[in-house]
């Protein structure tokens, strides 16, 4: 272990990471070199892993300046095809597909073979055609975590449907804000999921949501048994429509850049954004993420905590992991119910051999004590990783030294909702970690760091992360808005990709991510657009104005810290504060719950009526000496009742 100020602290990888493993340090050296190098046919190759219908004709065709991407164009396939039937026609049915753990440990698991999966997936698929779904439309999945959740996916993805899954934690008002966006006339739902005890009412939600925007068909499936109100003509119980179904259903065969899935994130500015993926790129970067990174052995459990909601469940839940043929375990629950041993309890019981969680999680558990961790077995673990934000070296540490006993490897992974899959991150078998650092670039990626003007940053320096070569599970565009797709990514620096984040590279050339530099914040790895939480306080008829910011907080990385001006004769005070905490929630979602709201008569503007938001996230941050220069405020005076009021919460 070396210590270097500027290289950061270096844990070198276990000798037994090194063997058996499918990339080793030099294999990663020649591989990097041969995909910028000699690209197109180091992803002609890596895609020969596909089964394509019909070849591609071409591997790489795409511009930066204008925006225009394509890859394996030519190609057909079936991504359903690819994670599901192929397995079973390769005489791999019997193999564990997906392990269901319930919320409640005594409730039942269940284990879902690649056969079991087809067969369902094909009723799903088939249930879906009988509603009225056909190749093309965008069809919206509300559902719990549960496999029917995954087979949703894959049953759209069969029959050539758009899925845009939508997180069950998000609201009717967000659910009929992402239906309006992508013009989705179905949706698939559940009658009610369960975290942590306690049940979400997904239907209800659904049909508050379908109150604005009517919708042709509802699939309900039975998860709870909840009473629920069932619109005739409109929603279908599962379990009754799909009654008589065939039991074959071909895989539609797609072009590469046919759409696959559509899937909402945060931006900078208000309404968010739908990021499209299509087909083949997403297939073959998915399928080669997942197998390098993670990897992956034959009859290992692999468990990636995510919610299929986010990208992290589309990409290492269920594309990724069922490409590989991998099995996967499913968790409906959180990992502090019914006590803070959940997730060690569950590696246990299933014998877990590659966990892959966030940091949020990691700190909230780090809290709780080494016991929790150290009562159960965790010696099934050969490989842990994270994502969502940046990793403190604190929580690394535990993680590394208290779940992984000091002996396996961690994979930080750097990655988007528009990146499609991993970007920046150690190889388990080829490359030393360091403590915060996410690592070195995977295959393909080109990752260049520049200063506020545009200027490119060599060797060892810290600025804007951009990426500047194509790869191919880059998101295309924004679903409808091709305009907004480029102005976000492609304008600040012209002919790059541009992240958002800032980073830092060391002269070993690891890249170490220091969070966002745009306006939107990162809440226990979620993305969250600060203007989304403005929009929802200032729509509440007390309030004039809202300007909303980070802080640092303890589990949840960042927190949500909410100015607001009220409107003349409004009085602040804990019954209005608790008002527009159940505000928000119920505009966006719980997880937009602010943390903090600090009442002010005023926010700090320059002349031109700017809010000048450096200054509020100083201050939501405690850091009062480092205001900066206030002499373009209009009115200086604002800065420090703002600071005196923050010194007194
Ligand atoms: C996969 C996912 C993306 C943003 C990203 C960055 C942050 C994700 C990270 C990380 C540091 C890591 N982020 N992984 N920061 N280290 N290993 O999280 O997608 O929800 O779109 O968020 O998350 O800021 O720009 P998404």
């Amino acid at each position: 272990m070396s210590d270097s100020k500027h290289s950061g602290e270096r844990v070198e990888l276990p000798a037994a990471a090194r063997s058996g493993t499918v990339c080793t340090a030099s294999d990663y050296d020649g591989m990097y070199a041969r995909s910028l190098d000699d690209s197109d046919s180091f992803w002609a190759e890596q895609a020969q892993r596909i089964d394509w219908v019909a070849e591609p004709t071409k591997v790489a065709d795409w511009s930066f300046d204008p925006v225009a991407i394509s890859w394996f164009t030519g190609g057909t396939l079936n991504i359903c095809h690819n994670a599901v039937d192929r397995h079973v026609a390769a005489g791999n049915g019997a193999r564990t597909a997906l392990i269901f753990e319930p919320d409640d440990p005594d409730g039942t698991v269940r284990k879902i073979s690649y056969a079991k999966l087809q067969r369902d997936v094909i009723t799903m698929a088939n249930t879906l055609k009988k509603m009225g779904v056909s190749k093309g439309d965008r069809v919206t999945i509300y559902m719990p975590m549960v496999p029917e959740g995954a087979m949703a996916m894959l049953a759209c993805a069969r029959i050539g449907a758009v899925h845009s899954v939508i997180f069950g934690g998000f609201s009717p008002e967000a659910i009929a804000g992402r239906i309006v966006d992508c013009r989705s006339d179905w949706v698939i739902t559940a009658d009610e999921g369960r975290r942590g005890g306690k049940p979400i009412a997904l239907k209800k939600n659904v049909d508050e949501a379908l109150d604005k925007v009517p919708n042709r068909g509802v699939l309900v499936f039975r998860n709870t048994g909840c009473p629920v109100t069932m619109v005739e003509g409109r929603d279908h119980w599962f379990h009754e429509l799909s009654q008589d179904v065939p039991d074959d259903c071909p895989c539609e065969p797609m072009a590469a850049e046919d759409p696959l899935f559509i899937l909402y994130t945060s931006g900078s500015t208000g309404k968010p954004k739908g990021v499209l993926h299509t087909t083949g790129g997403y297939a073959v970067w998915t399928e080669t993420t997942f197998r390098f990174v993670f990897d992956y052995r034959e009859n290992e459990v692999f468990w990636c905590t995510a919610d299929i909601g986010w990208v992290t469940g589309h990409s290492y839940i269920v594309y990724g992991p069922l490409l590989n043929g991998a099995t996967a375990l499913m968790f409906e629950g959180v990992p502090n119910w019914p006590d803070h041993d959940r997730f060690w309890q569950v590696i246990d019981k299933h014998q877990v051999n590659i966990f892959y969680t966030a940091p949020t999680a990691i700190r909230a558990l780090m809290r709780e004590g080494n016991d929790h961790v150290t009562r159960h077995d965790l010696s099934s673990l050969r490989l842990l990783g994270s994502v969502g934000e940046p990793i403190n070296p604190e929580a690394w540490r535990w993680y590394h030294d208290t779940v992984g006993k000091g002996a396996i490897p961690i994979v930080d992974t750097w990655w988007q909702t528009e990146t499609g899959g991993v970007m920046i991150t150690t190889l388990p078998g080829a490359h030393d970690m360091k403590p915060g650092s996410a690592g070195k670039p995977f295959f393909g990626i080109c990752p260049q760091l520049v200063d506020g003007e545009g200027a490119v940053l060599e060797g060892e320096a810290e600025g804007n992360l951009c990426i500047t070569r194509s790869w191919p599970g880059q998101a295309r565009t924004l679903y409808g808005d091709h305009d907004r797709f480029v102005q976000t990514y492609f304008s600040t620096y012209p002919g790059k990709y541009f992240t958002g984040d800032g980073c830092r590279r060391d002269d070993d050339g690891y890249y170490w991510i220091t969070g966002r530099v745009d306006d939107v914040i990162n809440v226990s790895g979620h993305r969250m657009g600060t203007a989304e939480v403005e929009s929802a306080l200032v729509l509440h008829p007390k309030v004039s104005e809202a300007a909303v910011v980070g802080f640092p907080h303890d589990i949840k990385g960042q927190g949500i810290y909410c100015y607001v001006t009220l409107n003349a004769g409004e009085e602040a005070g804990d019954a209005l504060t608790a008002e527009l905490r159940q505000w928000v929630r119920k505009e966006i979602g719980p997880i937009a719950t602010p943390d903090e709201l600090h009442f002010t008569p005023a926010l700090p503007k320059t002349r031109s009526g700017k809010i000048m938001r450096r200054i509020l996230r100083k201050i939501a941050e405690n850091e009062f000496a480092s205001l900066g220069d206030i002499s373009t405020l209009a009115d200086p005076a604002v800065v420090e009742a703002l600071v005196a009021g923050r010194k007194a919460r």
